[in-house]
């Protein structure tokens, strides 16, 4: 395939963008433990360069998704640290992701923790993420909201719902025009009993009444196993709520594993949902977002791997005759308007990727010039001590 057919191919390429998570550079793991990689980001310069490294090789990851607690220890007091970062880099922070997970304080849960302290406790550092992000520049303020219960009887689902709307009322009313506060649901873990925030039903919900800045944040990890994601993403654009995507892949649950490494056909799936949307304003703010995490894959190597990887599912969806398709669908054809749909997604776009990518003066294999950069080696060398040292770091 050649990238001038379709002529709106290459218009396609430039509008997408998609935001890396600093922790995806970081040591991570299981509960059962880390295997430290020696060229792991030790620090959150560490992080900036690795994303830097990763855009310049791409030329789409111009932002960093920032954790508060792991990147902004010290709160709002770092943020010049990040602006300066930021610059040298010419990585701009991404969307600003508080931590309601980690702290002894939050066993019984954050903000809807039945001690009204911890409650008020979990909302100021709500409040200081909205501020972080206007200091920033940061759009968005991405909220996953860990809390839950364990046992049947062991708390109030209905209470919580009141102090969970209290919260997000108290974070929303602290956004400055054009921010958002983007809600991610999830069925279990760390709890599970009950999840507060458990899906995209309750989500969307707590946007609406929270107001007209909120949107739900789709994780793909975070459903149950048969759930058509698809289905919910076509809802929440319907609903004009859709406000971005944690992407990953999963075999079994939140796995965090790299994006279609299990299930491609999935990726596109939502993609097409996207791409068929009539309202280009439904879809024009949609972050796209990856969160997973790179347990046993060279940290680089994997974020180049999911970046092209994202790109190549992007564009087999935006190649889907959608004309052809709704008249086929009308007609109640089904097995010639699957086979519209599986052709997309058949086809080889990776020549016509490889020619953009020289259009745009970038590599045409980026995984083969990180390979062949030397940069690996590099941070692997210079950070090996470091992380020798380490015996935990990140979550
Ligand atoms: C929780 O599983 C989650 O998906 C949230 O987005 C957190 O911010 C992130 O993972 C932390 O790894
Ligand atoms: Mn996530």
């Amino acid at each position: 395939m050649r990238i001038e057919e379709p002529a709106h191919l290459v218009g396609v390429l430039e509008n997408l963008k998609i935001e890396i998570p600093s922790w995806g550079f970081a040591n991570t793991g299981t509960r059962f433990g880390k295997f430290l990689q020696a060229g792991a980001a030790t620090t959150v310069e560490e992080k900036f360069a690795d994303a830097a490294e990763v855009n310049s090789l791409t030329g789409i990851t111009p932002q960093l998704a920032l954790h508060v607690q792991w990147d902004l220890p010290g709160g709002l007091s770092d943020t010049t640290k990040i602006q300066k970062l930021a610059a040298k880099y010419a990585i701009q922070p991404g969307s600003i992701n508080p931590n309601l997970f980690q702290d002894q304080d939050y066993k019984f849960g954050s903000i809807c923790n039945p001690d009204p302290g911890i409650r008020r406790k979990a909302i100021d550092h709500l409040l200081e993420s909205v501020e972080i992000a206007t200091a920033l520049g940061s759009r968005d303020v991405s909220l996953w909201i860990s809390d839950g219960s364990n046992y049947p009887g062991a708390q109030s689902i209905r209470k919580r719902i009141g102090w969970l709307q209290e919260a997000l009322q108290a974070t929303h009313d602290r956004l400055k025009p054009g921010q958002r506060m983007l809600l991610e649901y999830k069925p279990f873990e760390p709890a599970f009993y009950h999840t507060d925030l458990a899906d995209w039903g309750m989500a969307a919900q707590l946007a609406q009444s929270a107001g007209p800045q909120a949107y739900v944040l789709v994780d793909t990890g975070h459903h149950y196993q048969a759930q058509n994601i698809e289905q919910v993403v076509a809802w929440l654009l319907h609903l004009r709520l859709l406000g971005g995507f944690h992407f990953n892949d999963r075999r079994y649950a939140d796995d965090d594993l790299t994006i279609g490494s299990i299930d491609p056909y999935q990726v596109f799936r939502i993609f097409h949902e996207i791409f068929s949307e009539p309202d280009a304003e439904a879809s024009r703010g949609i972050a796209y977002m990856i969160d997973q995490s790179h347990n046993i894959k060279g940290k680089m190597e994997a974020m180049v791997q999911t970046v092209t990887t994202a790109q190549e599912l992007y564009l087999k969806a935006a190649l889907v005759d959608r004309e052809q398709l709704a008249s086929l669908q009308s007609e109640a054809k089904a097995v010639e308007a699957e086979e519209c749909l599986r052709a997309a997604f058949w086809t080889d776009v990776r020549p016509a990727l490889r020619e953009w990518r020289c259009s745009k003066g970038l590599p045409e294999n980026p995984l083969q010039a990180l390979r062949e950069s030397g940069y690996v080696k590099r941070i692997e060398k210079e950070r090996k001590e470091r992380n020798a040292m380490l015996s935990v770091t990140y979550a």
